[in-house]
């Protein structure tokens, strides 16, 4: 939808005050709904690798997991309210199941980046809507996903460089496992969640 097509006048017959409100079009908002699916997906995601990393001993490891799995939902919840101010509907979607176990704490890492990776490219092809159908303020509110999503890759990456450093090292993993909730820490405070978007 074109900007000139973008405006919806309502006009007020109690008041006689007339409001215009900027509507999100179609397009965006199909495009915004099929984000809210991707962040729950994620929390889903997160949750059952948290969920199984727990079962193997790996509390630190869980911790972590839990907690992205809790910011994935409020990436999810910020999306939500966006539609919604905006004029649209977001969409509460069913989620498909997420896998029960995985084979190595390598392979939980694994998944995560690739996971991330393919949020990116969908936050950045969204994006690109956005600047096709010109629809600016969109395209604002979705620079703090995208800040998000370098951050995220970022710490995907440094955690799998160190896993791939310890390898099968128990004591080295013993490590990895307490002191990985600090690095989760430390990392987010430079990142999107200080640019005050949660
Ligand atoms: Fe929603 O931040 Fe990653 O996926």
């Amino acid at each position: 939808m074109k900007p000139s097509t973008q405006l919806k006048v309502n006009a007020s017959t109690n008041n006689h005050q007339t409001t215009t409100k900027i509507m999100v079009s179609k397009i965006i908002e199909k495009g915004l709904n099929s984000q809210i699916v991707s962040e729950s997906e994620s929390s889903q995601y997160y949750l059952a690798m948290a969920s199984w990393t727990e079962t193997q001993g790996f509390n630190g490891v869980a911790q972590f997991l839990y907690t992205h799995s809790d910011e994935e939902r409020i990436h999810m919840l910020k999306l939500v309210k966006y539609v919604n101010e905006r004029g649209g509907h977001a969409v509460i979607p069913a989620l498909k199941a997420p896998p029960i176990k995985f084979t190595s704490l390598k392979v939980v890492f694994e998944n995560l980046l690739n996971h991330e990776i393919k949020v990116s490219q969908q936050i950045n092809e969204l994006v690109e809507i956005c600047l096709r159908e010109k629809d600016y303020t969109t395209h604002n509110f979705l620079q703090w996903y995208v800040a998000e999503q370098i951050e995220e890759e970022a710490l995907a990456r440094l955690i799998m460089d160190k896993i791939k450093l310890i390898g099968d090292d128990k004591g080295g993993l013993y490590l990895f496992d307490r002191d990985i909730t600090g690095l989760s820490a430390s990392t987010s405070e430079g990142g999107a969640e200080k640019k005050g978007g949660k």
